[in-house]
C-alpha cells in the first residue's frame, strides 16, 4: 500500500530569545537561522526544510514577538502575522526560565484565532525550571496533548515534537525536493553568518545595530574561488569604531569567522572582503528595512 504524502508550512512563533531558531536548526539538521543570546538576532521569515519518509515540514524561522511600539519592532510584529497567511500549522514556543507577562499574553491573542492547529512547545526544559505559571492559560487555548514540553539546545522531545506536526500535517505532495533544508539564496546566507559573527563580537556594545550589505559575490572560473565584497553598515560614525576595532582586529576577527563558517558552507576557497560603513539610521530607513524582508 502506498503511503500519502503529508506537507505543510509550519510558522514558529514566539517571544525573543526563546529559541525559534536553534529547533530549526537542530530539526534542519543545518545552520539554517543564526543563534545569538541577544534577542532579535532573526530579523526574516526564514525557512528551514525538514523532510522524513513520506512527511515534509517546512519551518517559517519568524523574528521574535515584541509588544514594544517602536517602527522596527512593528515592522517584526507585521512579518509575524504575515508568516500566518497559508500557514498550516502555528508552532507557539515558550522559553520556560522568563515567567509569562503581557508579552506572552499579547502572543496568546495573536495566535489563538488558529488554536486549531495550533502547537505549544515549552523549550529550556533542561534548565528545570517548572511549566507550572505557564499552563492554565495554555489549556484554555489548546488541547494538552499539543502542550510538548521540549529542549531545543539538547534535543529533549524534538522527535515527540516532529511526530505532533506530521500529524496535524495535511495529505500534500513536498513543496521542495528531498535534498534541500533551506530555501534562502546564497547571497542571504553569506549575510546572515557574516551578522551572526558581528552580533557575537558586539554583543555588549552594539547587538542590535549592525547590517550587512552584499557588494557582490564572483566564483572563479575554475569554480573553487568565492569572492565576497561586503559591508557592516553601523548607524551612526562612533559605533564605527567599535566594529572596527583597535587597528581593526574587531572587523578581522569578524571577517575570519564568517570566512572559516562560509567554507564549511561553500564548497569554494572564500575570499571576504569586509568593510564598515555608515548608513545613517537604517532602522529608520523604509528602503533598507524593506530589503530585510524577502
Ligand atoms: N538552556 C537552553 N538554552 C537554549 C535552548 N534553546 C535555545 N537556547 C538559547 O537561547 C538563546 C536564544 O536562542 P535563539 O535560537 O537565537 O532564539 P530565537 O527565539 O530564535 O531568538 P530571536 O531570533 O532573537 O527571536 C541562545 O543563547 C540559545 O543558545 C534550550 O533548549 N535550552
Ligand atoms: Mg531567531
Amino acid at each position: 500500500m502506498k503511503c500519502t504524502n503529508k506537507s505543510a508550512f509550519v510558522s514558529v512563533v514566539g517571544r525573543p530569545s526563546t529559541g525559534k531558531s536553534t529547533l530549526v536548526n537542530r530539526i534542519c539538521g543545518h545552520k539554517v537561522s543564526i543563534v545569538a543570546r541577544s534577542p532579535q538576532a532573526t530579523r526574516n521569515a526564514v525557512r528551514g526544510i525538514y523532510t522524513s519518509g513520506n512527511i515534509q515540514l517546512v519551518f517559517v524561522d519568524t523574528p521574535g514577538f515584541h509588544t514594544s511600539e517602536r517602527r522596527f519592532n512593528r515592522y517584526m510584529t507585521k512579518l509575524i502575522t504575515e508568516s500566518f497567511v497559508d500557514i498550516d500549522i502555528v508552532l507557539y514556543l515558550i522559553d520556560l526560565s522568563r515567567p509569562p507577562g503581557p508579552e506572552e499574553e499579547a502572543l496568546r491573542r495573536l495566535v489563538a484565532p488558529f488554536s486549531d492547529r495550533l502547537v505549544v512547545a515549552l523549550n529550556k526544559s533542561d534548565l528545570g525550571v517548572s511549566p507550572a505559571p505557564h499552563l492554565d492559560a495554555l489549556k484554555r487555548l489548546v488541547v494538552k496533548d499539543r502542550i510538548l514540553r521540549i529542549s531545543a539546545a539538547r534535543g529533549d522531545g524534538v522527535e515527540k515534537l516532529l511526530a505532533v506536526l506530521a500529524d496535524l500535517a495535511p495529505a500534500g505532495d513536498p513543496f521542495y525536493p528531498e535534498e534541500f533544508y533551506t530555501d534562502q539564496d546564497p547571497e542571504f546566507r553569506v549575510a546572515e553568518i557574516i551578522r551572526e559573527k558581528a552580533i557575537h563580537r558586539l554583543r555588549k556594545e552594539l547587538p542590535h545595530s549592525v547590517y550587512v550589505e552584499i557588494a557582490d559575490m564572483e566564483e572563479s572560473e575554475n569554480g573553487r574561488e568565492l569572492w565576497i565584497r561586503a559591508f557592516l553598515l553601523v548607524e551612526r560614525e562612533s559605533q564605527k569604531g567599535i566594529v572596527v576595532g583597535k587597528k581593526g582586529a574587531g572587523v578581522r576577527d569578524i571577517r575570519v569567522k564568517a570566512q572559516r563558517e562560509l567554507e564549511e558552507l561553500f564548497p569554494h576557497k572564500i575570499h571576504l572582503d569586509l568593510r564598515v560603513k555608515v548608513s545613517r539610521e537604517w532602522r529608520r530607513n523604509e528602503h533598507l528595512l524593506r530589503r530585510l524582508i524577502r
